[in-house]
């Protein structure tokens, strides 16, 4: 097979650039995606991560985008909950494993964990390990002793995505800054965690926003480990509710100029995956994504049922990487 003309590993990519690869013919761009992919992952194969809310609701920030913000609680009832037990998250994860995910990705409605909190969730993380799975966690913001503290545990992936382009950012998050995510990125970095960061398209934005996106993902110090592509999911009584879906093609565009950007990442086709066919997740696959969410529920929203997914692999080929 001939090497892909896109498989230098690169962390100059301009608005420019990227903006071409959006604007280049379907077919071109997903042969190109795909023919890349091979270069670097192996071929129809597909990790599968489960999702579990460990804190749920009540959270303090206000992305637009999400029902666990205490500004839109009251519309869509998701009360606050306390943080789950240790043995309880364990149960999860076990039935995680045998149900065939390979990681167990936990995730709690705050702004920034709490010392306190953070040595149960170390807990959680080193029960994860000891099942022989992969842990990762999304907590929100983190300082550089607490990426350090979540290291020690054995942490292998910390989750904090970018959301969007740094303009349209202001649209959808008032509470925190894109520089406040960009410094979290760095103390997981620099702790030695990989790196799970990417976005949401869907929400309202333009191409141009989606080409933000990217670079501002693909000139990060290190293209992120993992690289989550999600398609917001639309929840009653959010501000993004009655949203314009964005159409299927263009979701597909993007995850494939994901791939293109930052060629030795994994691209996840991540929340979104319930309402979409069987056609358009195939296309994704052709696209270059590798990685699912796996299980009926993402964090408090449905996703695709095990046996739709085990019968989409059969269809596709896909093996469980
Ligand atoms: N509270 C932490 C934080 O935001 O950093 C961690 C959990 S938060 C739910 C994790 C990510 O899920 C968000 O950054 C966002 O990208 C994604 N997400 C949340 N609600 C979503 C929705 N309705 N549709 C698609 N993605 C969503
Ligand atoms: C990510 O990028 N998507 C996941 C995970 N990282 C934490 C979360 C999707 C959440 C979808 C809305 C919900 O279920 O609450
Ligand atoms: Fe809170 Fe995270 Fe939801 Fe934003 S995405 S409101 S930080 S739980």
């Amino acid at each position: 097979m001939t090497d892909s003309p896109f498989a230098a590993v690169r962390h100059d990519w301009t608005r420019e650039e990227v903006r071409a690869l959006f604007d280049r013919p379907f077919l071109d761009l997903v042969y190109d995606a795909q023919t890349l992919h091979r270069q670097f992952h192996t071929p129809n194969a597909v990790q599968r991560s489960q999702l579990l809310s460990i804190k749920t609701g009540g959270c303090a920030e206000d992305c637009a985008y999400c029902p666990q913000s205490a500004k839109y609680a009251k519309e869509v009832c998701l009360k606050a909950d306390k943080l789950m037990d240790v043995a309880v998250v364990m149960e999860r994860a076990q039935a995680a494993k045998a149900a065939g995910a390979t990681r167990f990705c936990m995730g709690a409605a705050w702004t920034r964990p709490k010392d306190k909190d953070l040595d149960a969730v170390a807990e959680m993380v080193e029960g994860v390990k000891s099942l022989g799975m992969e842990a990762c966690v999304t907590l929100g913001m983190l300082e550089a002793y607490q990426a350090q503290r979540l290291k020690d545990a054995g942490l292998d992936y910390y989750n904090h995505n970018l959301d969007t382009s740094p303009e349209y950012y202001g649209e959808i998050i008032s509470t925190r800054t894109f520089d406040e995510r960009l410094e979290t990125l760095g103390h997981v970095r620099e702790a030695g965690i990989n790196v799970c960061s990417g976005g949401i398209v869907g929400m309202g934005e333009s191409r141009e926003d989606r080409v933000g996106m990217i670079v501002a993902l693909a000139t990060l110090p290190n293209h992120p480990n993992s690289v989550p592509i999600n398609r917001l999911v639309q929840v009653k009584g959010t501000p993004l509710e009655g949203t314009p879906e964005i159409e299927g093609l263009e979701f597909v565009r993007t995850i494939a100029v994901a791939r293109l950007t930052m060629p030795k990442s994994v691209v996840r086709l991540s929340a979104g995956r319930e309402t979409m066919s069987d056609e358009l997740q195939a296309l994704c696959f052709m696209a270059g994504a590798s990685s699912i969410f796996y299980g009926e529920k993402l964090l408090t929203t449905p996703n695709p049922l095990e046996n739709r997914d085990t019968a989409l692999f059969e269809k596709l080929g896909l093996v469980a990487a």
